[in-house]
């Protein structure tokens, strides 16, 4: 339990109570009591008495104390129960906030999507004060946006789903070895469908288990070698298993890995050897020889090839590189630039945070919390960044075996100005600049934004450089090549986001600016304990975009780092 699940407990019953029509009095206790916790700068664990806190009443502490001890409350228990079930997603449509859904939902009966749709479409919706036309266009728009199953489905969405299905294959005992295949093994950044492949010696006892695993909605096809099944969630998502001998796992694996071209092109090296490839292994194409491999790595030997990760299989050039140069992988990650704390909107304390990257075995981290501009997050000014600075300060003279940079998540403000001065930036450590805000300016605008960052000496990274969230969100327009020629000018760090929402730069992007030179870190950007983990994808995104260890600065020892920065501010 942290401190943001708290905080959104709070909220929700807020909004159900507005959902419901209570009085603004009410509601606005739990909003405040939410604030009140998001001010304070302490962790859930560090707060001896949330009653103590200044917006936290009698009743609202012990709502919390009830949930922290619980998980749920009687309340929203409660709540959940008298508030139609259908209104809760509809809080996700653009436009739609508690107050305009409760009036939909108290003047004209509107319970759910259908209902929605009905009153928009028959004018009701239009007719109502303060609604209008132009605002059932937008809301249409939106339930068509929420509710229309895109073709491809984020990486996002399907990796809680692979972690769940991993979880339960490993409790088959019938299943020998397993691993997902497909675009989602070579982290594509959208998936038509999920691929495992399978060892056993009893397929029907695995068919049987994996037809009856809990989140199968429809069984699509079960026989001994492949089974196909539609697993449910906001989405349906076809997951496709195929079953195999142990000997012939890994050649199995690398065929349904695939790309497509990177099979071709794996073929026809093959052939040029005399060998022809198949699941079941390599052919000797003037005798009745198999052969079959215990690792890829062996079998990518046998054709006198480096073993290629699963991520540079795409467009099949792969196969014909010359040297393959050492990739960035997770075991050379040394520290991670950009996390939050609930000094801004992160869900843990700097200690928090600290001790758990100890527990990566990273010597080094910053800590960015968001600039005075991000409102919404309770972003720093000068004087609690300063606060912020002593209290890490003390840390590093306490435990030396891990530096902690004193950072900060600065706005990119819409006017191109940045929310700190300069002569306040020359004393941090670790600068990020990024953009939150006016993402439908031009591309022009944009990139006037970027660039005063990029030439202020005291930005030594941009975070997130297109604000782009897979699948949900296109991000604001650059100008790629000149947004890494000038980063590269100046010395300006590149953000590799990790998040796997982000992804940004995409790996596409990342190629071309290790290409020109661009240095690159590779960053959680972590709002919880748990995101911190997304590192993981944020290397294997890397190894997609063929990025070396070299390039990547939090793979260098701080000593390394610490330099780089000094210089780039010219002392
Ligand atoms: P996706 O599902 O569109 O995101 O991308 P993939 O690569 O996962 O494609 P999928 O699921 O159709 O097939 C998995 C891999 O199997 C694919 O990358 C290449 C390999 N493969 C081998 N033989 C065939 C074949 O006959 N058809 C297809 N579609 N794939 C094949
Ligand atoms: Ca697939
Ligand atoms: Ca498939
Ligand atoms: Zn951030």
């Amino acid at each position: 339990m942290d401190k943001k699940q708290v905080i959104k407990h709070l909220e929700t019953i807020a909004t159900y109570l507005e959902l419901k029509g209570e009085n603004a009095f009410k509601t606005s206790a739990y909003r405040k009591a939410a604030q009140a916790l998001e001010r304070d700068d302490r962790s859930l664990n560090e707060i001896d008495d949330v009653g103590a806190l200044s917006g936290i009443g009698k009743g609202t502490k012990a709502v919390i104390e009830e949930f922290i001890e619980h998980g749920e409350t009687e309340v929203l228990n409660t709540l959940a129960e008298e508030v139609p079930k259908g209104l809760i997603p509809l809080l996700k449509i653009q436009g739609l906030g508690g107050k305009k859904l409760s009036r939909l939902y108290q003047e004209l009966g509107v319970i759910d999507e259908a209902t929605l749709r009905k009153a928009c479409e028959n004018g009701e919706v239009a007719a109502l004060s303060g609604f209008g036309k132009k605002s059932v266009e937008k809301i249409l728009k939106a339930l068509d946006d929420a509710y229309t199953r895109p073709e491809r489905l984020p990486l996002s969405y399907v990796i809680p789903i692979k972690n769940d299905i991993e979880a339960r294959l490993r409790t088959i005992p019938e299943i020998l070895d397993f691993s997902v295949a497909g675009s989602l093994r070579r982290l594509s950044e959208t998936v038509k469908d999920l691929d495992f492949i399978i060892a056993t010696t009893q397929p029907e006892e695995v068919a049987e288990q994996l037809v009856s695993l809990e989140s199968v909605k429809e069984v699509v096809s079960k026989g001994t070698t492949k089974v196909t099944v539609v697993v449910s969630g906001d989405w349906d998502l076809s997951v496709d298993f195929r079953l195999i001998e142990p000997e012939h796992f890994v050649t199995t694996l690398h065929h349904f890995t695939g790309s497509k071209d990177h099979n071709v092109e794996m073929r026809r090296l093959a052939k040029e050897k005399g060998y022809k490839i198949s699941e079941y292994g390599i052919h000797d194409n003037d005798s009745e020889n198999v052969y079959t491999f215990k690792t890829e790595e062996e079998f990518f030997n046998f054709l006198d090839l480096p073993y290629l990760p699963p991520e540079v299989r795409e467009s099949g050039e792969e196969v014909s590189i010359e040297k393959l140069p050492e990739l960035v992988d997770l075991s050379h990650i040394k520290g991670d630039l950009h996390m939050h704390t609930t000094w801004s909107d992160g869900a843990q304390s700097i200690d928090e945070m600290i001790e758990k990257a100890q527990d990566k075995g990273y010597q080094f981290i910053a800590i960015t919390d968001h600039s005075k501009f991000l409102r919404v997050a309770n972003g720093l000014n000068e004087k609690r960044l300063l606060e912020q600075r002593e209290h890490i300060k003390k840390w590093n003279e306490k435990y030396p075996d891990i530096t902690v940079l004193s950072g900060i998540e600065m706005d990119i403000l819409p006017n191109g100005q940045l929310d700190f001065e300069d002569d306040f930036l020359k004393d941090m450590d670790f600068v990020i600049a990024s953009i939150h805000s006016s993402f439908s300016q031009s591309e022009e605008q944009i990139m006037s934004r970027l660039k005063n960052a990029l030439e202020c000496p005291y930005v030594d990274m941009i975070a997130h450089p297109t604000g782009r969230l897979i699948g949900k969100r296109e991000g604001y327009p650059i100008n790629y090549e000149e947004f890494i020629d000038l980063a590269v000018k100046t010395n300006t760090i590149i953000e590799l986001n990790a998040n796997p929402n982000r992804l940004d730069l995409s790996w596409h992007w990342l190629k071309e600016a290790q290409s020109r030179g661009a240095k690159i870190a590779i960053n959680t950007d972590a709002h919880n304990f748990t995101m911190l983990d997304d590192m993981k994808v944020g290397v294997q995104a890397a190894k997609k975009g063929f990025i070396r260890k070299e390039s990547v600065v939090n793979t260098w020892s701080i000593d390394e780092l610490l330099r780089f920065l000094k210089q780039k501010k010219g002392d």
